[in-house]
């Protein structure tokens, strides 16, 4: 027995003249109960109006860009018991609510080609799963959802409706990759399936060479506390320049696969020597850091794939021919990275001027865009602080950077007996898309070996 019904408008809060963005189906389709026929977008959002039933559909009543409220006829749909039944069966593994949820919203399933790395353990605080629904596949534990670019990037939210983010969900697109050719730069269902075709057209590189996520991370979404609940507590806002590299450290952390070398440099003599061109020079501070530049350009020229940087496209690689050196400092604002240019062609007290000058100015949060821009490679110094050792994260697009703890006096062994000698602790994190673990561990080497004896910085 089949029955033609009517499928209206559902109560979209009184709003009138809604604009239809989307068409969802065709007529002639088969649709599952609750999947998205249309897409509405209001002021303030999209939405999916879905089937209420299963069935086949007969007539769409409204076509993209009319206007519809509540109670206006979307489709004219054929239910049927068999229809229904094929259509569950054919839709057993969707989630029943998928298109009216927002995609960051809904947990998955986990499939059968998710990959084991999805199947984390549970947070401690996870409740004990509930009784299996239909949507159930059987496991135990938290669903993952697909990476979501908004948790780390939440000004890069993309611009989809719910049933086009679920499909892209479906097919394990990450979103935020795919480029909108609808209105505004609306993403449409189109748009994800020509990026699947473009990324199967590359032998899938663009998920191999790391700069699209293609398959998602499968993180779990952010947990929501109410930290009052378990004691009293107080709200502080993040300064601009928190939020700006907070979203960069997160991209960076996220998309670089990160690898860290340490080593240790001898400085005794190179210690010796800053001291006397302190005495020597009272008008400027001269501190490890402007030795470590030096020495960092040094090692860029023997090991010059640390002075690239990856292209957008994950393919090809830049390799620079000026040495431009950033010095992470912080403020009271936060972290800022300005560069030092040129430094292979300055002496160890004209950095040690600029050092000086740029840090006041990161301080009284007075650099500018020309003085954040253009580096090579990052040197993070912990040194005046304290600390062992850290693994700094590469300050994209960069492809390394070094960070520095404080030098100690150790005992070592010369062969013979143990000798005093000044040691400090050097830790190089890189993009090991770029460079591999020998290389790396030959660049650290051999920066240690530079400050080790700083005459190598002439040969
Ligand atoms: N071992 C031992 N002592 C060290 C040292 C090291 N590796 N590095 C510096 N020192 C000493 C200096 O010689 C100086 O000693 P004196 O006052 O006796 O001369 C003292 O520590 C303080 O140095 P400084 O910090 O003022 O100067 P700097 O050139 O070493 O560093 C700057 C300048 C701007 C990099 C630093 O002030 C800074 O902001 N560091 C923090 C960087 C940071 O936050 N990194 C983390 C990034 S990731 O979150």
């Amino acid at each position: 027995m089949s029955e033609l019904k009517e499928v209206k408008v559902p109560d979209i809060g009184g709003a009138d003249g809604v604009p239809v963005i989307e068409i969802l189906v065709a007529a002639g389709e088969t649709v599952a109960a609750e999947q998205g026929l249309v897409t509405l977008e209001s002021d303030k959002a999209t939405m999916d109006v879905p089937s209420p039933f299963a069935g086949v559909v007969r007539e769409l009543k409204v076509a993209e860009d009319d206007e519809v409220a509540e109670g206006d006829v979307i489709a004219l749909i054929e239910a049927s018991d068999e229809v229904a039944a094929a259509a569950e069966l054919a839709d057993a593994p969707a989630p029943a609510s998928a298109a009216a949820e927002p995609a960051q919203a809904t947990p998955e399933p986990e499939t059968e080609s998710a990959p084991e790395s999805a199947a984390r353990p549970a947070p401690a605080t996870a409740a004990p799963p509930a009784a299996p629904g239909p949507t159930d596949t059987g496991k135990r534990g938290t669903p993952p959802v697909p990476f979501d670019a908004s948790v780390v990037m939440p000004d890069k939210t993309p611009y989809a409706s719910p049933a086009v983010r679920a499909f892209a969900r479906e097919l394990g697109v990450d979103i935020s990759q795919v480029e909108g050719s609808g209105r505004k730069g609306r993403i449409q269902r189109v748009d994800v399936q020509n990026h699947v075709k473009q990324v199967m057209a590359r032998g899938g590189r663009a998920v191999s060479a790391g700069v699209g996520s293609g398959t998602g991370l499968d993180l779990l979404p952010w947990p929501k506390v109410d930290f009052s609940k378990f004691g009293e507590v107080e709200e502080q806002s993040l300064s601009r320049i928190q939020k700006i590299s907070a979203r960069n450290l997160a991209r960076n952390w996220a998309m670089i696969p990160h690898v860290t070398q340490h080593d240790e440099a001898d400085i005794t003599d190179m210690e010796a020597f800053r001291k006397r061109l302190g005495k020597e020079n009272p008008d400027v501070k001269v501190t490890p850091l402007v030795f470590l530049i030096k020495a960092a350009v040094a090692a860029l020229q023997a090991y010059p794939r640390f002075n690239s940087s990856l292209q957008a496209d994950g393919e090809t690689l830049v390799l620079k021919h000026y040495y431009n050196i950033g010095i992470a400092v912080d403020t009271p604002n936060g972290l800022v990275v300005p560069v030092i240019r040129d430094c292979d062609q300055k002496g160890l007290l004209e950095l040690a001027h600029e050092l000086a000058a740029v840090s006041v100015k990161a301080r009284e949060g007075k650099l500018g865009q020309a003085d954040i821009t253009g580096g090579c490679f990052s040197i993070s110094s912990l040194g005046g602080i304290g600390g062992t050792k850290f693994t700094p994260i590469v300050n994209a697009p960069e492809v390394a950077i070094l960070g520095v703890s404080r030098s100690r006096m150790t005992p070592v062994w010369d062969g013979e007996a143990f000798q005093p000698r000044l040691m400090l602790p050097l830790s190089v994190s890189y993009d090991h898309r770029v460079i591999d673990g020998a290389l790396a561990a030959r660049f650290t080497a051999h920066l240690a070996r530079l400050l080790g004896d700083l005459r190598r910085l002439l040969v």
